[in-house]
């Protein structure tokens, strides 16, 4: 593998027997590989700790703790249960050979070592995990891309259902309040009209971000709830802190300055809010807190805009 050479593989190599080592050593760099050593168990773990390996070649039998004790904690290990286990054992007995991937390991050869099928075999294994490892970052790029929105860069619509889903229920089970927060931009259509789609991007751009400022909990979550309407989803929050999130984010859009001369309320740019608070109950759905926000936006709307409304 050409992506294999540019970063060069570190094995760690596991046996209580120095010649070994050191012929596994010898081995492994021939191949181009870096090697570290550990003489047991232990060792093993210390090592794969600190330095991170891409293999481990791991003996069974060794004093202070055996490669089958080593190998089910490795597994434990942050990056453990990623990294491929060779076992390199004396023993072949059925028993062993069960134990040794009951415990975690990826592979086995027994001793006396025959050298080009180890060579093959650590070979294939880091090509394996190489590619998995590819694959696992590429699924997690297009997960956190399938859950924003490419103009504000906020989660979009489909995160935001996953997580009042997900909210709804938590809630429910801890009996907490779940508040949420629908906020429209006024006389947008105008704005578009008056300044140009581009400037309604970056007004977006702004107001997402004011947004974002605002919530301050881990918890919190702001979305892009559809055109140039946001929510916020604020778990374990009474209606008060609610009221209170609100204003603040009323206040900030309007401090953003963004001027906006064909609105009727402001010269700037100011959001309409609708704000539902519920302690979930397991047999109403989430669709309820929805709906109680939209008709709060509608009232925010109906009485004049820049302003909220529960
Ligand atoms: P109201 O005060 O009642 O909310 O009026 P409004 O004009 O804001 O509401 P309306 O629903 O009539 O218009 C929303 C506008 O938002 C129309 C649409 O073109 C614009 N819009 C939706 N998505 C985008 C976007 O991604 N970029 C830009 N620039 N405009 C968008
Ligand atoms: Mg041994
Ligand atoms: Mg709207
Ligand atoms: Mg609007």
């Amino acid at each position: 593998m050409n992506e294999l050479s540019v970063v060069k593989s570190v094995v760690l190599v596991v046996d209580d027997d120095r010649i070994i080592r050191c012929l596994l050593r010898r081995a492994m760099e021939k191949e181009g590989y870096k090697v570290i050593e550990a003489e047991n168990g232990e060792e093993c773990l210390a090592a794969f700790q600190s330095l991170a390996p891409h293999i481990v070649l791991l003996d069974a039998i060794m004093p202070v703790m055996d490669g089958f004790t080593c190998c089910t904690q490795l597994q434990a290990l942050p990056g453990g249960d990623r990294t491929p286990v060779l076992m390199i054992t004396g023993l072949e007995d059925k028993q062993s050979v069960d134990r040794a991937f009951e415990v975690g390991a990826t592979d086995f050869v027994t001793k006396p070592i025959h050298w080009p099928v180890l060579r093959q075999r650590v070979r294939r294994l880091l090509q394996t995990s190489f590619l998995f490892n590819q694959l696992e970052a590429a699924n997690q790029k297009l997960e956190r891309l399938a859950s924003l929105d490419g103009l504000t860069q906020l989660a979009n619509r489909r995160r935001f259902d996953e997580y009042l889903d997900q909210q709804w229920r938590h809630m429910a089970r801890e009996k907490l309040p779940l508040s949420l927060l629908l906020c429209d931009i006024d006389f947008f259509k105008p704005y578009n009209d008056t300044y140009g789609h581009q400037a309604g991007d970056l007004c977006l751009q702004n107001v997402g971000a004011a947004l974002r400022l605002a919530l301050k909990r881990s918890t919190d979550l702001v979305a892009r709830y559809g055109g140039e309407e946001f929510a916020a989803i604020l778990p374990n929050t009474k209606i008060f802190g609610a009221l209170h999130i609100a204003e603040t984010i009323r206040e900030q859009v309007k401090a953003l300055g963004i001027a906006h001369a064909k609105s009727t309320v402001s010269p700037c740019v100011t959001l309409s809010l609708g704000i539902a608070c519920l302690i979930p109950m397991p047999d109403v759905s989430s669709a309820t807190l929805l709906k109680a926000a939209d008709e709060a936006l509608y009232q925010a709307k109906a009485r004049g805009r820049d302003r909220w409304c529960v």
